[in-house]
């Protein structure tokens, strides 16, 4: 059974999406294994981004970031990483399907709702952030 880190973004608090969110990823049939409520500080938010922190868009991601609560889960099932990226859509929602998660709910490249890990390797780093104690 493969697991994946996904991030539930200030704008998912924001708007009460959560729940919304969460019964789109176990109505697919994925499993929540481990879930945490948080709020950010620039530390964690320059890990988790750490393959973006030279990026222009960067301080506009990470003020977005720092602005409210997050939602952090460890989520498993078959193909978990491709699963949720799949029902994420695109980063830009602009080319987001209708039907995934950006596409149905966001406006804007940065408030787009969900993080999740794009590989194997990201996965085991992300979730060892947020819980060391299950990797
Ligand atoms: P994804 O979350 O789809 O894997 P990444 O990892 O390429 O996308 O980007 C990380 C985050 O940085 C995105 N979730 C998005 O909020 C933000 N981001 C990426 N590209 C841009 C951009 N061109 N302009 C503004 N924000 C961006």
């Amino acid at each position: 059974m493969e697991k994946t880190f996904a991030l539930l973004k200030p704008d998912t608090t924001g708007r009460s999406l959560i729940g919304e969110i969460i019964a789109r990823i176990e109505r697919k049939g994925l499993a929540i294994a481990e879930l945490q409520m948080l709020t950010l500080d620039e530390t964690d938010i320059e890990e988790l981004y750490a393959p973006h922190v030279n990026k222009s868009f960067f301080p506009d991601l990470k003020k977005f970031m720092l602005s409210g609560p997050v939602v952090a889960m460890v989520i498993k099932g078959d193909n978990a990483i491709k699963e949720m990226r799949k029902l994420n859509g695109a980063t830009d929602p602009f080319e987001a399907n209708p039907g995934t998660i950006r596409g149905d709910l966001a406006l804007s490249k940065t408030q787009n709702i969900i993080h999740s890990s794009d590989s194997p390797a990201e996965a085991a780093r992300e979730m060892a952030i947020f819980f060391p104690n299950s990797v």
